[in-house]
């Protein structure tokens, strides 16, 4: 029951009805089959524990398509830019030291909603709170070893993935599940 407001002026609406495919609106933007490119990091504690193959092929189960991959010694200068919110605060200087600890694996992941989805399979920053079977949830314990990254938002998937990679770096193929993975929902 409606106990209160105010009543709407129906006569200045104009009602269009245009018929547009509801995939249209889900998070804002069409859902195209090549989706969107995001960043995912195993980190040197990931590396040295072996677990870089079992963190990879949890995006590659999911559908995703990889698009570029790299393994690095990072300098350190590289992280006052890849982690330039976080440079002043009390836990950068460890963070840093740790990440130029030992070598990353770097990648690149293409799909639909790949950068909301990835980071949700990575899961909270502090394993604690991750759930289970996020990375996080299932991979470590402790906030300053959290195996893995993958980029907040398409603006940081954006300058990590400039920061880590060329153009050239970047592997052009059809991954040829595509049509199976997406079926007709997606253009
Ligand atoms: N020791 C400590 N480390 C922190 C803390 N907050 C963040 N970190 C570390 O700094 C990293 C970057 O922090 P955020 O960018 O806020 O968290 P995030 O996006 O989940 O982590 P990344 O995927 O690594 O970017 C985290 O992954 C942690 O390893 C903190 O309060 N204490
Ligand atoms: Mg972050």
């Amino acid at each position: 029951m409606i106990t209160g407001g105010f009543a709407l002026p129906i006569r200045h609406v104009n009602l269009i009805i245009i018929d547009i495919p509801l995939h249209v609106f889900q998070k804002g933007h069409v859902i195209s089959r090549d989706g969107e490119r995001t960043f995912v990091m195993i980190k040197p504690d990931g590396v040295q524990r072996g677990s870089v193959g079992d963190i990879l092929q949890r995006f590659e189960r999911k559908g995703f398509k990889l698009v570029a991959m790299k393994f690095v010694y990072p300098p350190a200068d590289i992280w006052d830019e890849h982690y330039s919110d976080h440079v002043g605060k009390p836990f950068f200087p460890s963070l840093k030291t740790f990440m130029t600890s030992g070598p990353v694996c770097v990648t690149i992941w293409q799909g639909a909603h790949a950068v909301d989805t990835c980071r949700n399979m990575v899961g909270d920053t502090d394993p604690w709170d991750a759930s289970p079977g996020s990375i996080r949830g299932d991979f470590c314990v402790n906030i300053g070893r959290n195996v893995c990254m993958a980029s907040e938002n398409p603006e940081k998937a954006a300058k990590q993935m400039d920061l880590w990679f060329t153009k050239e770096d970047l592997i052009n193929y059809e991954l040829c599940t595509k049509n199976v993975l997406y079926g007709e929902e997606y253009e």
